[in-house]
């Protein structure tokens, strides 16, 4: 569930990895092992290959109302059992607000955020952003769709 408390959606997020300096790796986990990076090398690469997999860009208005819809419905999402049933549930609302493509860029900046902000509380997680672009696809008419839904595909799963 910590993940989703620090959703945060930074202008300047793609020059996160480049602004820490060196030693930026030592306080990032490894989605690997679970443990610290050992060496700049393996984290950069992590980095990179994430940075590789990237959805272009959302213009700022649209982040504005990702922002926006995110804020909103931060405390119906943490209410969920699940960290994935609330990434799904904050993807569908940023789509609802904006569109699916937004919701998909948003989940993948998310996690190039976790993985390069130097702070080993944030983890990167890639079903995070699955799930996020996945809540984005729904199409649902209503925030109540978008939770039922949500709620459905992952709370009785162990992510
Ligand atoms: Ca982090």
């Amino acid at each position: 569930m910590r993940s989703l408390l620090v959703f945060v959606f930074g202008f300047g997020a793609l020059s996160v990895a480049q602004a820490h300096g060196p030693q930026c790796f030592e306080n990032e986990v490894n989605p690997r092992t679970q443990q610290r990076y050992e060496s700049a090398s393996q984290w950069q690469s992590d980095v990179d290959a994430w940075q590789q997999r990237g959805r272009g860009l959302a213009g700022p208005l649209n982040l504005f109302w990702s922002f926006t819809a995110y804020v909103r419905e931060k405390k119906q999402a943490e209410s969920f059992g699940s960290d994935k049933a609330a990434h799904c549930y904050i993807g569908c609302v940023i789509a609802r607000s904006t569109r699916a493509e937004v919701a998909d860029y948003v989940g993948w900046l998310k996690e190039q955020k976790d993985l390069a902000d130097c702070d080993p509380e944030t983890h990167f997680e890639e079903a995070d952003a699955i799930a996020t672009s996945w809540g984005g696809t729904l199409e649902a008419r209503s925030r109540e769709e978008c939770q039922a839904l949500c709620v459905e595909q992952y709370e009785s799963r162990s992510y």
